[in-house]
């Protein structure tokens, strides 16, 4: 008798009991909660199923009617992990990207644009760090030095673009295997927008702690952005985390290692709906030999207080790798 696996993504247990399954064989049903997430196995036997015919509607009441993905989150920073990788909630919305003209230290790559985010996706609530890299990877991909020791809960550096995007594809995989990804779910890196849209997490002001940022609420050196107090300069890395979360409960946007993003560096920013320009290299930058950059956002241990604004943001080109340069993922539905 031929066999079927069948895997259901569920948030209510009630649903389970609600799916019809009949006339299919169930002979012996094996229900499974996985420590991961809300999945459920459902293991049946059953020459329906096998031949992929059976249509297994679930029979729903309104009371326990399942959300339309239950991958998505709830609210804002609600929280999750997959493999090993801690992931905050950022709800779909719309907000300004950019500085405006009186912002401190800004700069005309910053002029503003409206953005409309029309899905939600899950970001990395830390940069990605050297124990995940080691547990998806193997190697860490580039030299540690004195400024990026080594460390598990220490951000991964020397990473250049295609590196960073391995990992993403890695962790896919990975977390697929374990189902703690949903199957149309992939990480990447984030967007320029999306990118901004967590690091702001609905604030307006220049830093989503205010308009000022003090070296005491992220890792920079020197000079304290906009009058903020002066605090301490570890001129390093700092274990990821270190310092206080934003209103999402996103770690080290500002400073700590700068972060990669996945679009070709523009002049002025993408606005509209969805932008992404991952593709869009014929419209990149170009720098002084032809090549062009992707974008790196959010400061670092290298630099002082204002490139560690919410709207900062600079061009690598992808090749190139640097200790103070890591990223973060985020899991986008496919
Ligand atoms: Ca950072």
């Amino acid at each position: 008798m031929a066999q079927a696996a069948l895997r259901f993504v569920l948030t209510s247990k009630a649903w389970v009991r609600a799916i019809k399954l009949e006339p299919v064989r169930a002979s012996r049903p094996l229900i499974r909660q996985s420590s991961y997430s809300n999945l459920i196995l459902i293991a049946m036997v059953g020459g329906y199923a096998a031949a992929g015919s059976q249509d297994l509607s679930p029979v729903i009441d309104s009371k326990n009617s399942p959300p339309a993905d239950p991958f998505l989150g709830t609210q804002a920073g609600a929280e999750r992990e997959v493999a090993g990788v801690k992931l905050c909630w950022c709800p779909p919305g719309h907000f300004r990207m950019g500085s405006p003209r009186d912002e401190p230290g800004r700069r005309p790559d910053e002029d503003q644009v409206e953005v409309t985010l029309t899905r939600g996706f899950w970001m990395g609530k830390y940069e990605a760090t050297q124990r995940q890299w080691k547990f998806v990877m193997g190697k860490l991909p580039g030299e540690l030095t004195a400024e990026l020791p080594a460390g598990d809960d220490y951000p991964v550096g020397n990473v250049n673009f295609a590196e960073a995007e391995a990992f993403c594809r890695q962790l896919t995989e990975l977390g697929h295997q374990s189902g703690g990804l949903a199957a149309d779910w992939e990480f990447r890196l984030p967007t320029e927008a999306q990118w901004e849209f967590a690091c702001r997490a609905g604030t307006t002001t220049a830093t989503s702690f205010g308009n000022q940022l003090s070296s005491k609420q992220a890792n920079f050196k020197g000079k304290p952005y906009n009058g903020a107090e002066p605090g301490p300069s570890l001129n390093r890395a700092a274990k990821v985390g270190s310092y206080p979360a934003n209103p999402w409960g996103l770690h080290d946007l500002h400073g700590n290692s700068f972060e990669w993003c996945r679009d070709w560096y523009h002049a002025q920013l993408p606005g509209g709906v969805d932008p992404d320009l991952y593709n869009a290299s014929a419209t990149a930058v170009k720098n002084r030999t032809g090549d062009r950059s992707r974008v790196r956002r959010g400061g670092a241990w290298t630099d002082d207080g204002w490139p560690c604004r919410s709207a900062f943001r600079l061009r690598f080109e992808p090749e190139r790798r640097y200790d103070h340069i890591g990223f973060r993922v985020v899991a986008v539905r496919r």
